[in-house]
Formats: C-alpha cells, sequence, structure tokens
C-alpha cells in the first residue's frame, strides 16, 4: 500500500540522490577503513532513515512495507554496508518491541531509535544454533524483580554499535524448543554484557558483527518483550518474516546495480573491433540477469502489498528472499563474467559487490531454510 504516492517518490528521489553522490561515491574508502564516514551517518539519520519503519506516533516514518521495500530499492544501490547500518534500526533490532512490545517498552525505545541517537541489534544466533534457532541454550533464570542472562550470541550485525539488543533466551530450562524462549530487551551497559572481536567478514566492510556474551547478566523483569514468557520464538519468526522482504528487497536493488555496471562495462569495452555488448553470449547474460531482476522485484512488490493487507506473508516472504538473493548471486557471477580480468581485480566495484552480496543467501534464512519453510507452509496449507 503507498499511502500517498508523491510523499513515496520525494522520498526515493532523496534516497536515491544520496545514493548517487554521496553513497556510491564513499563506497571503496568505506571497504578500504571498514568505517562509514560520521558525516555520511549524520545525514541518513537526517533524513530518518533510522526510522523508516518506526510509527510516526515514535517518531519514525511509519512506512508501509510496499513503500518500504521501493525506498529499499533505491538505497540498496549502494554497498551493502550502508543499508546495514539503519537495517537493525528499521528491521530485526526494533521490530520486535513495536510487533510484541508494551506500551511502556515502545514509548522507552522507539523514539530513540527512530532517530537514530540508539542502535539496536537483534541477538538470536549462537555458536551451537543457527538455522535450528530453536535450539538455542542461552539462559534466562528468574531471580526476584529480574532475569539473570546466561550464554553467547554470534555474527550480531551491528553489535559493536549497539546501544540495545532483544535477546532471545530460554526461560524455560525444561525445554529445548521454541516453547521455552523469550525475548528480552537488553541495554549495552548492563553489567556482565561484553561484546567479542569485530568478525573478520568475506565482504560488506563497514558493517559490522561480533559476539555478544552475557555473564550472569541481570536483566529487569520489565524488560520481557510483551511482558510474557514462552512467547519470543514465535516474536523472532514474525520479526524474520518482514525482515526476509527487505532482504529480498535490497537484493533486487543491488542486482539491479551490478547489472547497470556490468552493461555500461560491456558497451565500453571493445574487442573484435566492436563493444562487447553486441556479441550476442554477452547479451544472453545481461537478458537473463534482466529477467531474473525483473521477476525478484514483482514478487517483492507483491508480497510487500499482501503483508499491507493483514495477509500472512511468511510464505510468500520466503519465496522473495529465496529467489531473490539466489538471482543476485547468478548476478553477481555474471556480472565479473561480463567484466572478464577487470572484474576479479579491485578496480571495479564488482569485485567487492561479488564478495558483499554472498552474505544474502546465508543471512535472516539460508537459502535451504527458506525452502524448508515454503515446503512444510505449503504441506500445512493444503491439509487444512
Ligand atoms: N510467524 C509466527 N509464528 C511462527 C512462525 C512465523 N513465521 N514460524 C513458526 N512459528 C511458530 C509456530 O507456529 C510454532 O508455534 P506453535 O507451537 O504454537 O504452533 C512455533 O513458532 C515453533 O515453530 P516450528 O515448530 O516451526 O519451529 P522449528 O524449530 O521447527 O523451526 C525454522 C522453524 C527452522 C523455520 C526456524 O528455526 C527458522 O526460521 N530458522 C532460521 C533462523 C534464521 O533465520 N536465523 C537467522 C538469524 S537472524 S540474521
Amino acid at each position: 500500500m503507498i499511502r500517498d504516492q508523491a510523499t513515496l517518490d520525494a522520498l526515493v528521489e532523496t534516497v536515491s540522490r544520496l545514493v548517487a553522490e554521496r553513497l556510491i561515491p564513499a563506497e571503496a574508502a568505506v571497504a578500504e577503513t571498514d568505517e562509514i564516514p560520521p558525516a555520511i551517518i549524520a545525514e541518513m539519520k537526517r533524513l530518518g532513515l533510522f526510522g523508516l519503519s518506526i510509527p510516526e506516533e515514535y517518531g519514525g516514518l511509519g512506512v508501509t512495507m510496499e513503500e518500504e521495500v521501493n525506498v529499499a530499492f533505491a538505497l540498496g544501490r549502494a554497498a551493502p554496508a550502508f543499508r546495514s547500518l539503519i537495517a537493525t534500526n528499521n528491521g530485526i533490532g526494533s521490530q520486535g518491541i513495536i510487533m510484541d512490545g508494551t506500551p511502556e517498552q515502545k514509548a522507552k525505545y522507539l523514539p530513540a531509535l527512530a532517530s537514530g541517537e540508539m542502535i539496536a541489534s537483534f541477538a538470536l544466533t549462537e555458536p551451537e544454533s543457527g538455522s535450528d534457532a530453536a535450539s538455542l541454550r542461552t539462559r534466562a533464570t528468574r531471580d526476584g524483580d529480574a532475569y539473570v542472562l546466561n550464554g553467547t550470541k554470534r555474527f550480531i550485525t551491528n553489535a559493536p554499535e549497539a546501544d540495545v539488543f532483544t535477546v532471545m533466551a530460554r526461560t524455560d530450562a525444561a525445554t529445548t524448543d521454541a516453547r521455552g524462549i523469550s525475548a528480552f530487551i537488553v541495554g549495552r551497559d548492563t553489567p556482565g554484557l561484553s561484546i567479542g572481536k569485530p568478525d573478520r567478514k568475506m565482504g560488506q566492510r563497514g558493517a559490522h558483527t561480533a559476539d555478544v556474551i552475557f555473564d550472569n547478566c541481570r536483566v529487569p523483569c520489565a524488560n520481557i518483550i510483551g511482558g510474557r514468557e514462552g512467547v519470543g520464538f514465535k516474536t523472532a519468526m514474525k520479526v524474520l518474516d518482514k525482515g526476509r522482504l527487505h532482504i529480498a528487497a535490497v537484493c533486487v536493488a543491488i542486482a539491479e546495480r551490478m547489472l547497470a555496471d556490468a552493461l555500461a562495462y560491456a558497451l565500453e569495452r571493445k574487442q573484435f573491433g566492436q563493444p562487447i555488448a553486441e556479441f550476442q553470449l554477452i547479451q544472453a547474460m545481461l537478458a537473463d540477469s534482466k529477467a531474473e531482476s525483473y521477476a525478484a522485484r514483482s514478487m517483492v512488490v507483491d508480497a510487500a502489498r499482501r503483508r499491507d493487507e493483514g495477509r500472512d506473508v511468511g510464505t510468500e516472504a520466503a519465496c522473495a528472499k529465496l529467489f531473490a538473493s539466489e538471482m543476485c548471486g547468478r548476478v553477481a557471477d555474471r556480472a565479473v563474467q561480463i567484466h572478464g580480468g577487470a572484474g576479479y581485480v579491485s578496480d571495479y566495484a564488482i569485485e567487492r559487490l561479488y564478495r558483499d552480496v554472498r552474505l544474502f543467501r546465508i543471512f535472516e534464512g539460508t537459502s535451504q531454510i527458506l525452502q524448508l519453510v515454503i515446503g512444510r507452509n505449503m504441506i500445512r496449507d493444503a491439509r487444512r
């Protein structure tokens, strides 16, 4: 649903200008230094990007899902590290509070997240629990008016920057599955919480992940999301359904960018006396990439519209993320191929983007987990 087309067009235009004039020119330096310049962070705050999908009553822009994917189609053309910076505040870091938080929790955290004054992070994955998220072992033991958290979370996006974490932990020690899991809001300065060294990743330099360690970390009972034990896994899954749709939109955006770069290179590069774009085998790679990215874009918009209609889009979000991330990998590979030797050296962005986009097939649900989700949902629906 688009509430007002002119307002959305203005926002997308502003973001596109930011991408073209500030973000893409800064990409190489961000990759080199592993840091996003403070002036760019300030500009992203000024534009309201940290609060894109946080409701207006809490100071955000309150975009609908269809509006959000349109903004992601624009923002996602820049290197993924820029999107990652605002991603957790809009997505997995804040959505648990937005969807299931108490009015007090929303009032306390959402305004600071919307302005970017506070960074939120989502802590689900652990050393022994990734795709099998429900087997997580971090414990939250009730002790008077607090829960005591013990455990380690792994690969946590924006952990080095975060001021607050939404943490999934097991409150019912008698369980080993989804039923005993609760979600907590944990401030970074809580005694017993520490952050590991930033991970050395294959790509997406400028976006940081690290372990988050809880060692007898006392969290007030008031910080359990929704005020209720045992529903944290469902909160996490709902958050991921929305997140997967956003990631699918980002995959479309960066695929379109890589394809545009490949086309520009193919028009400029001459071999056998003519631009390589004139060769049909190059055209085949361009055409397949165009068709597949267009298909992914259409899926994302359709799923976003369905979500805005209030429908359950668990299946569609998984389909969109599965197809768009796999498509993005194929487009990245073809774009390197079209660039030839120039695609393998770092003078062109494609060498870096090829590494950056590899993550999309892994995080917020691997392609294999998404296949399982889709298949299970199909069987469930058929049996209804
Ligand atoms: N929305 C709401 N509730 C959901 C849900 C969703 N999308 N998916 C599952 N649930 C509910 C189920 O209905 C079930 O509740 P009931 O017992 O009341 O019926 C409960 O959650 C447990 O679900 P399920 O039995 O399907 O859990 P499983 O342990 O079998 O695991 C998968 C489900 C594998 C799908 C889940 O662990 C998963 O998505 N893993 C990937 C995790 C991930 O994406 N990690 C990335 C980390 S963030 S970068």
